[in-house]
C-alpha cells in the first residue's frame, strides 16, 4: 500500500518515462514487484503507458477520489498535508476521532469514496452511494475555548458555498447553521464535532458531504435533497473540487482565526439564504416563531420575536419557510 503511493508519487513527479529499473531502486523492491503495482493500477483505473526499453509512463488519473490526483490539485500548507483516501470507511468523522487517539496533526484530512455508516446531526444518517458524493472531514487543534467553537460551523459553511459558487457558477446559498442549498434543496450538509475539556478544546472535527452526481435519491429525501450533477447537468472532478474547496476552507479559517470577524459576515449574510425568512424553533417545551434577522458574530441566528426584541438561537433545529 504505502508502495503504491510511492511509486504513484514517482510516476507523478516525472515528465515522460520512469524505467522499471529505477522505480525499483526507488522504492527498495524487485522489477517483478514494480510491474505487480502497476498492473494492479491498471486495473484500478490509472491510464499507465509501458513501453519496451524506455519504461512507464502515466497517461492519466481514473476520475474517483484518490490521492494522487488531489495532491495535484491541492494549494494549500496546512489543511491536507497529512491526508488520508479511503475507498470505504464508516465515517470520516469516527475515523479522524480514531485517528487522533494516535496522535494527528492540525489540518489532517480523510475523503473517502463511500461510508457505510454517514452520519447527520443529532443521530441522523447522511446516505449516499459510492463516488456519488464527495465525503471528507478536517480535524483541527485550534487555540480556543470551548464557547467559541461555535463560529467554526457557518466558517465552514461559508468556505464551501464560496468554493462551490467559484467552481460551479451554481448560486448555492447557506441555510444556517450547516447546510448549503441550491434553491430549495440541500447539496450539501456539514456535521461539526469536538472534543473538549472545560477551558481548552482538544480538536474539532468538520465533516462535510456535498452531492455530486447522484440523478436520484431515495424516496425520503427525494423532496429536498439536489446534487451537482441534477443542477448543472455537467459532471465534476471530485478531486479538483476538493482541493479547491480545502482552499477556501484554509483561506477563511486563517484569516478569520476561527472567529466570525466583521468581514466574514459581510460575506456570510448576504449569501445566508435564512436571512429575512420566518423561522421557527424550539425553546423548552414550546415552539417559538419570528424573523430571522441576522447572524452574531458568534455565529448564532438572531430572530426577531413579534415584539420587536431578539432571541438569539445557536444549534438545534430551525425551520425555514420555503425551504424543506
Ligand atoms: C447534516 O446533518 O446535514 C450533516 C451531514 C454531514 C455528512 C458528512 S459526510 C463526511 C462526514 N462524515 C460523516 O459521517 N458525516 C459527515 P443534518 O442537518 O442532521 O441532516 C441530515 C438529514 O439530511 C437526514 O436526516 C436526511 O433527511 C438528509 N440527508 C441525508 N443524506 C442526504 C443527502 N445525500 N443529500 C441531502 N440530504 C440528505
Amino acid at each position: 500500500m504505502k508502495n503504491t503511493v510511492k511509486l504513484l508519487n514517482l510516476l507523478t513527479q516525472t515528465d515522460g518515462y520512469i524505467s522499471g529499473q529505477a522505480l525499483a531502486e526507488q522504492l527498495g523492491v524487485s522489477r517483478q514487484a514494480v510491474w505487480k503495482t502497476i498492473s494492479a493500477l491498471k486495473e484500478q483505473g490509472y491510464k499507465i503507458l509501458s513501453v519496451p526499453n524506455k519504461g512507464y509512463r502515466l497517461e492519466s488519473l481514473p476520475s474517483y477520489l484518490n490521492e494522487a490526483a488531489i495532491r495535484r490539485e491541492l494549494k494549500t500548507s496546512i489543511l491536507g498535508k497529512n491526508l488520508i483516501v479511503l475507498d470505504s470507511v464508516g465515517s470520516t468523522n469516527d475515523y479522524l476521532k480514531e485517528l487522533y487517539t494516535n496522535g494527528c496533526e492540525n489540518g489532517t484530512v480523510a475523503a473517502t469514496r463511500e461510508q457505510l455508516h454517514g452520519k447527520g446531526r443529532l443521530g441522523r444518517i447522511w446516505s449516499a452511494k459510492k463516488d456519488e458524493c464527495l465525503m471528507f472531514s478536517v480535524l483541527l487543534r485550534p487555540h480556543i475555548v470551548p464557547g467559541e467553537v461555535a463560529a467554526i460551523t457557518p466558517l465552514t459553511g461559508l468556505a464551501v458555498c464560496k468554493a462551490l459558487r467559484k467552481a460551479t457558477r451554481l448560486d448555492c446559498r447557506i441555510k444556517w447553521p450547516n447546510d448549503v442549498i441550491v434553491g430549495n434543496k440541500k447539496l450539501c450538509g456539514i456535521l461539526t464535532e469536538m472534543s473538549a475539556e472545560f477551558d481548552a478544546v482538544e480538536y474539532v472535527i468538520a465533516g462535510i458531504g456535498i452531492n455530486v452526481s447522484q440523478t436520484e435519491f431515495p424516496n425520503e429525501i427525494a423532496y429536498k435533497a439536489t446534487s451537482l450533477a441534477l443542477e448543472t447537468k455537467r459532471s465534476f472532478d471530485q478531486n479538483k473540487l476538493l482541493a479547491v474547496i480545502l482552499g477556501e476552507l484554509e483561506h477563511i479559517f486563517t484569516k478569520t482565526n476561527l472567529s466570525m470577524t466583521r468581514d466574514a459576515l459581510d460575506e456570510y449574510i448576504p449569501l445566508c439564504a435564512t436571512i429575512g425568512k420566518s423561522v421557527s424553533f424550539q425553546r423548552g417545551s414550546s415552539r417559538i416563531s419570528g424573523t430571522a434577522a441576522d447572524v452574531s458574530n458568534r455565529g448564532e441566528l438572531m430572530v426577531m420575536m413579534p415584539d420587536g426584541t431578539i432571541c438569539l438561537v445557536n444549534a438545534g433545529e430551525v425551520t425555514v419557510q420555503g425551504i424543506y
